[in-house]
């Protein structure tokens, strides 16, 4: 087993550093007030349920309110037993690599990819490869030359995708992008993982292309969303939408990993859900991100040495910034932390292959605008010391 980077940075960030680090959402966005509500009145109402053991699948009304809530973005689910709800859409990601990933395996990701998807796959013994990504998305080209290389030597288990505001980089796959991916798919038959954690909120120009779930029409794609972008994170709630057979085996997965999710906070979510209050939520979050993302572009235009580049995201939480090729975004972040009092995660861990070692994370959902400013131009002080 492998640290998270992330998980690991988050720890030593104290209160005189800036962090870009971790991917946390702008707190001024949680509902609280309603959360506060609602967890009286499911307590008033039904507290003998909501404090019980529940089934592993999930509560049925939450199962409910997520399938008309998918349905809104046209993602059709063949009833309650094709979705299960899980601890965040990270528990899927485990019960994905137990379920699918045999040591030897073939596993293939956009690169770069999130790191903590790729160290939930590692566990298991894949062969993890990357393929790469330019404004559009996964480069479905090279997949296919990948496929076709590697279909006589071993098995390709799924290929995973992050199609909207991915992690890292911001970039929304295009609808282009995504028939391609499916028709690839269908043609080699391998399964999609689709993990849209940033679809809900999109804040990009013109509408967001569709899921890629909602344009399967094989039964291809296993998808994975969550509470954590449009509610809040520490209600651990994700949950995954896929045919009743491979929802059957996350169902024998989780039983022996932790029963069931919390069900006093699936109650609440549902209720969250049923009162309107993650629709009204939306366009607020959507809001703080395009301001927040805003800024941070401003200020990396005004304090960037011109040697440096970065993505302008149209959903998500990050900037993938490109330092010039000398710099070891890794070494730095000490200098950068000690020196400067500014934190990023550095780019190496989100290559499955780790071949690229200047590029860096930086997350402008969490800082204030004060911060986001101040930190951009410490950021630029740190590369400006290492171009020299
Ligand atoms: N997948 C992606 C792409 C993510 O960015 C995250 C959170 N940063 C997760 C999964 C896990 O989120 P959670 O477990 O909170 O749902
Ligand atoms: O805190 C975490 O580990 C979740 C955030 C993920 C990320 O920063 O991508």
């Amino acid at each position: 087993m492998k640290a998270s980077e992330i998980r690991e940075l988050l720890k030593w960030v104290t209160e005189n550093v800036i962090s870009f680090g971790g991917g946390m959402p702008d707190p001024s966005s949680f509902p609280i007030k309603d959360i506060m509500e609602i967890t009286r009145d499911v307590l008033l109402a039904r507290a003998d349920k909501a404090l019980q053991y529940g089934a592993t699948g999930g509560v049925a009304e939450l199962k409910e309110e997520l399938i008309k809530f998918m349905g809104k973005v046209g993602i059709k689910v063949d009833g309650p037993e094709s979705v299960i709800i899980t601890v965040g859409s990270q528990e899927a990601l485990d019960i994905i690599g137990r379920l699918f990933i045999n040591p030897g395996d073939y596993v293939i990701t956009e690169s770069p990819t999130y790191l903590a998807a790729l160290q939930a796959f590692r566990i298991y013994g894949p062969r993890i490869i990357g393929i790469p990504m330019d404004e559009e998305g996964l480069k479905v080209d090279i997949l296919e030359e990948t496929l076709k290389k590697i279909s006589d030597d071993g098995k390709v288990k799924f290929v995973y995708v992050i199609p909207t505001g991915q992690n890292p980089t911001g970039i929304t796959m295009s609808r282009e992008r995504r028939k391609a991916l499916l028709e690839v798919a269908s043609r080699y038959d391998v399964l999609i993982i689709e993990d849209d954690p940033y679809g809900y909120i999109y804040f990009g120009d013109g509408e967001s292309p569709d899921r890629l779930k909602a344009m399967d029409s094989e039964g291809r794609v296993i998808y994975l969303s969550t509470f954590s972008k449009i509610a809040a994170p520490g209600l651990r709630l994700g949950w995954v939408a896929a045919s009743r057979e491979v929802i059957r085996w996350f169902e024998l997965a989780k039983q022996s990993i932790d029963l069931h999710t919390s069900t006093l906070n699936q109650y609440i979510a549902a209720e969250l859900l049923k009162r309107g209050v993650i629709e009204r939520n939306i366009p607020r979050i959507k809001e703080i991100y395009r301001t927040k993302r805003d800024l941070m572009l401003q200020a990396l235009g005004e304090y960037m040495p011109d040697s440096v580049s970065w993505t302008k995201p149209s959903a998500g939480m990050f900037i993938w910034l490109t330092a010039p090729e000398n710099i070891d975004t890794g070494e730095m972040l000490n200098v950068a932390i000690r020196k400067y009092g500014v934190a990023y995660v550095p780019g190496k861990s989100f290559y499955p292959n780790e071949e690229r070692r200047n590029d860096m994370r930086l997350n402008f959902t969490y800082p204030t605008p004060q911060q986001i400013f101040e930190g951009i131009r410490r950021l630029s002080l740190a590369i400006r010391e290492y171009i020299q």
